[in-house]
């Protein structure tokens, strides 16, 4: 599935037809929030539960080049014996936010494979946080106090994305003005009767504090988001898959481009829309 071999898309068609879906919980962060350690502590709370827990965690960097790959292969480590728990790091190879509709692939595979809850890790890195949280049934969004974490996250308007706000490293100074702000920044956006606002919950990951809770608070979003939610949260990743889809071919014909065509458009000969109307026409011939 990850290569995207031949055979990927028959087995995809295989195991989306007649698979309950399973709750996709993405977990997003500024680098070093706590991200991995949350989602090892959460992998320890699922367990207790009797529950199979599966990782993808995206990293966007190369899979050569080691670091967060490499810190969270061996954190999650301790769970290597343990049939009911599958930990895989994918590379984001460039694509659009780090995650690619081969990742979805992966998610899928996983969920016909019995897992009872799939959790999805991304670096927050701009446009990954907004695809997060199209491709997730929960988006977890991890601050840490004193980071100005909290105005970040509103200002980048991520406070709308997220279902779940997580504000970890509450053993650090901050916690609870974090909190503040981020309450204060909620009830300053937009809202309706009808909105949901994120919970708002406090962890200390190192030590599984507050962790049962969030999973708890992850069960609780589901259960506001009903059946007709859910629907929805699935039709937004195919959503996403078909988009990728989309910029992937995008890439390839614009890779077509002749020198010489952009040398029109560059001196004026040509425009681009033109050229791309014309890249288009061939694509389909
Ligand atoms: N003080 C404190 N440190 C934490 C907590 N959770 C994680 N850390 C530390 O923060 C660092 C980054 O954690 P990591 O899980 O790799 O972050 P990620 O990059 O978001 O995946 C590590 O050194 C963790 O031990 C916490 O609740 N409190
Ligand atoms: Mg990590």
């Amino acid at each position: 599935m990850e290569s995207d071999a031949e055979s990927a898309s028959e087995l995809l068609r295989r195991v989306r037809s007649g698979v309950t879906p399973v709750p996709v919980i993405g977990v997003t962060g500024s680098p070093g929030s706590g991200k991995s350690t949350l989602v090892d502590a959460l992998i320890a709370v699922a367990r207790t539960r009797g529950l199979k827990v599966a990782v993808v965690a995206v990293d966007p960097s190369s899979p050569f080049s080691g670091g967060a790959i490499l810190g969270d292969r061996i954190r999650m480590l301790r769970h290597h014996a343990d049939e009911g728990v599958f930990v895989r790091s994918v590379a984001s190879r460039g694509a659009l936010g780090g995650l690619s509709r081969r990742t979805m692939g992966v998610v899928s595979v996983l969920e016909a494979f019995g897992f009872d809850l799939i959790f999805l890790e991304t670096v927050g890195v701009g446009q990954s946080e907004v695809d997060i949280a199209s491709v997730a049934d929960h988006t977890a969004l991890v601050l840490t106090p004193g980071g100005g974490d909290g105005v970040q996250a509103f200002k980048a308007g991520i406070m709308e994305i997220a279902d779940l706000l997580v504000v970890n490293k509450a053993d650090l100074p901050g916690a609870d003005t974090l909190v503040r702000e981020l309450r204060a920044a909620q009830s300053l956006a937009p809202h309706d009767e009808h909105t949901i606002f994120a919970e708002i919950l406090k962890t200390v990951a190192a030590k599984g504090e507050g962790v049962e809770g969030l999973l708890d608070a992850v069960f609780r979003h589901r259960e506001k988001l009903g059946e007709a939610g859910v629907l929805k949260r699935r039709l937004e990743r195919a959503k996403f898959e078909v988009g990728a889809e989309i910029q992937d071919r995008a890439r390839a014909v614009l890779h077509g481009a002749s020198a010489e065509s952009l040398r029109n458009v560059a001196e004026g000969r040509t425009t681009a829309a033109e050229l791309a109307e014309s890249l288009l026409n061939q694509a389909r011939r």
